[in-house]
């Protein structure tokens, strides 16, 4: 599916390429982008020093996040969010299966688009990022402590849950909007009766300031439109969220015609401080539901999933002066609030022009009534009465939109492959650059809040044709570094990025240093129930055909390491616990045919994989991580004898049982 999309595009843009710079100009204006001769140093950090910036990208269709350093563009590691990951072992652990639960059950895989980190007073403050999960709808809380997945949550009543997940000025919500409407509750019905029968769910996740666990704390059930992409009023529109909508039509088929048909389609402006207070008092209707709600204990190493069976609905029309929907050119994509909260922009990606709307006309026209009629009772505001202006013939097809300190907003341009710099309050073009190739995301570390520290920009592109190496019919998607401290965006770097880089979030790098846990991991705070403290505690217990194998781990052996009596049809779950302290001391550990990931196991963690062995023999495990000079030393045997044998559990260490001896 996405090879058909690429080429499709592809040919679009080589048309547009032949004409204005072919892959293989060379010289001049090549699509080298004009590097200055100084693009090199201000990319380069040497060897053993730090970079000033850290970007979280969404790993798109690979379900994960990656942690790039900026300006180098190096990658340093992908956190496993929504997919199962080999390398960690996430997914795969007993200790992190639930993670992956859902009403649908267990779901390997997920479509990560938007990380947000979470704010206080406005600015960035590295507590948390929060990711969406487009596909079954979840939206994902990471600890930038320890670069963990510790929540997911599920959305109900969602499809598709794309115009997520945005935190508000101090991180009393996250959002999630669902991108396809669906019958709410769902039900059997017939597709083409869609129009007025599906609605569209817009979730508010109340954030615990000192956990940072989520809660549903309502839902609005809106009309039945597509909702794509959502932003948090800030400063003096802080309470209020605005949403993007496309398919106001309704439609329900062939979509790129039928739901193209209004030549406006609407932002939805919420004002989620009056819905909070009417909840508050009681008001909204609880609605029996069924979703997971999955967290992770960091003292027990463990997650667990609860069964919410209720959710808290609010009819829009029971909260007279709520709600209101802004006009808004075609189609829009991006919906964007600047800085300062008063402009709203709107990213119509059928349009040739861009629609700014303001905060204070809005306010003034819902107080005047201005209002062009509704949609479904929901008041729609005259685009004049709310309309601060109109960037024209900006360039084509507008996605997402960021802004720098300065007044300049930058939006990315898909069809024109473009990144354009424009002044807000004149609505005037200042610079314009092009990427290679269709760009979809940007991000200005904290350009969506109210202080962007607006040194960096990055663009992140769905197609890169030449730009590198080829390997193969797929070539890796790409992220491109732009310095922005001057009047023109400067290109300095590309870098090739994991899966589809949707969003970014990015930040200082110091204020997440200096979140950083301490570099001992104490034995004695391992709450695991099957951890152990010492080699002498390691044992082995049958209990019926299971069979519970207490080890564990130090440079550069297992204890114990010889095992015996465990028979063809056992489930044997390896409880195994690291007893490094010190941080950076991960060991690993896999068994022949066991039907799992290996498993990393950090230090003074206890971790679990299962084994059910099918075949006699002796089977060796290993250590799966270059641990010491001694790590292909670091290894042990099981016995497995057949069915209905009478070997009995038997485990040592050097010939000794663990713990029969002094140590
Ligand atoms: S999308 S390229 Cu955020 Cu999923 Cu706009
Ligand atoms: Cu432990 Cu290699």
């Amino acid at each position: 599916m996405k090879t058909i999309i690429k080429s499709i595009f592809l040919f679009a843009i080589t048309a547009t390429f032949l004409v204005s710079c072919a892959p293989s100009e060379k010289k001049g204006k090549s699509n080298k982008g004009a590097i200055a001769g100084n693009a090199a140093e201000k990319v380069y950090v040497a060897p053993g020093e730090h970079d000033s910036h850290y970007a979280f990208i969404s790993g798109g269709f690979s379900g994960q996040l990656a942690v790039y350093g900026l300006p180098s563009g190096r990658l340093f590691r992908v956190i496993p969010v929504f997919s199962q990951d080999p390398e960690k072992g996430y997914g795969y652990s007993e200790e992190t299966k639930p993670m992956l639960q859902t009403s649908h059950g267990f779901i390997p895989w997920g479509d990560s688009h938007h990380p947000d980190i979470s704010q206080t007073k406005g600015s960035v403050d590295g507590r948390w990022v929060f990711i969406n999960e487009n596909n079954t709808p979840r939206i994902a809380r990471i600890s930038l402590k320890t670069f963990e997945t510790e929540e997911i949550i599920e959305i109900p009543n969602s499809a598709g849950n794309h115009s997520s997940s945005f935190v508000t000025e101090n991180s009393e919500y996250v959002v999630a909007g669902t991108r396809f409407a669906v019958p709410f509750p769902q039900r059997d019905m017939p597709i083409d009766e869609m129009k007025g029968n599906f609605s569209g769910a817009l979730s508010f996740l109340k954030i615990d300031q000192e956990t940072g666990h989520m809660n549903i704390e309502f839902q609005i059930k809106m009309p039945g439109f597509n909702y794509d992409l959502s932003h948090p009023g800030r400063g003096k529109s802080h309470g209020w969220f605005f949403f993007s909508t496309y398919n106001t039509e309704e439609a329900n088929t062939l979509m790129e015609v039928n739901a193209s048909q209004n030549d406006k389609d609407f932002i939805a402006a919420i004002n989620w401080k009056k819905i909070e207070e009417y909840v508050a008092n009681g008001g909204g209707k609880k609605m029996p539901t069924n979703y997971a709600h999955n967290t992770w204990n960091d003292d027990e190493h463990t997650a667990k999933t609860e069964w919410k069976k209720e959710v808290l609905v609010v009819e829009p029309k029971d909260v007279p002066g709520a709600i209101y929907f802004l006009p808004t050119a075609k189609s829009p994509h991006g919906c964007d609030v600047d800085p300062t909260g008063e402009y709203i922009i709107g990213n119509g990606k059928l349009a040739a022009a861009m629609t700014v709307h303001s905060f204070t006309k809005m306010l003034k026209a819902i107080e005047d009534k201005a209002f062009d009629g509704d949609a479904y009772g929901i008041p729609i505001i005259k685009f004049d009465a709310v309309n601060y202006g109109m960037l024209e013939n900006p360039g084509l097809g507008p996605l997402h939109t960021e802004f720098d300190t300065r007044g300049n907003g930058y939006t990315t341009f898909f069809i024109s492959s473009e990144v354009v710099k424009w002044n807000i309050k004149d609505l005037k073009v200042i610079d314009r650059h092009k990427v290679y190739y269709s760009v979809g995301h940007l991000m200005i570390p904290g350009g969506n809040s109210q202080t962007p520290d607006d040194k960096y920009l990055v663009a992140m592109n769905k197609i890169t044709k030449d730009r590198y190496l080829p390997t193969g019919p797929e070539v890796c998607q790409s992220a491109q570094l732009f310095d922005i401290s001057g009047e023109k965006l400067e290109l300095l770097l590309d870098f090739p990025t994991i899966g589809e880089p949707h969003y970014a979030a990015g930040i200082s790098a110091q204020i997440i240093k200096d979140l950083q846990p301490t570099k001992i991991f104490k034995l004695k705070d391992n709450k695991h129930p099957y951890g152990v403290k010492s080699e002498a505690e390691t044992k082995v217990v049958r209990k019926g055909n299971e069979v519970h194998i207490y080890m564990t781990m130090i440079r550069s052996h297992f204890s114990p390491d010889n095992i015996e009596g465990v028979k063809v049809g056992d489930k044997v779950f390896f409880h195994v616990t690291n007893l490094e302290q010190d941080y950076d001391v991960p060991h690993g550990i896999s068994m022949i045919g066991a039907n799992t990931s290996e498993l990393l196991i950090m230090p003074g963690r206890t971790t679990t994989f299962t084994w059910e062995p099918k075949q006699v023999g002796v089977w060796p495990f290993y250590c799966t991580d270059f641990c010491s000079a001694l790590h292909q030393e670091m290894q042990g045997y099981v016995r497995v004898s057949p069915k209905g044998s009478n070997v009995p559990i038997s485990f040592t260490l050097d010939g000794d049982i663990p713990g029969e001896e002094e140590e």
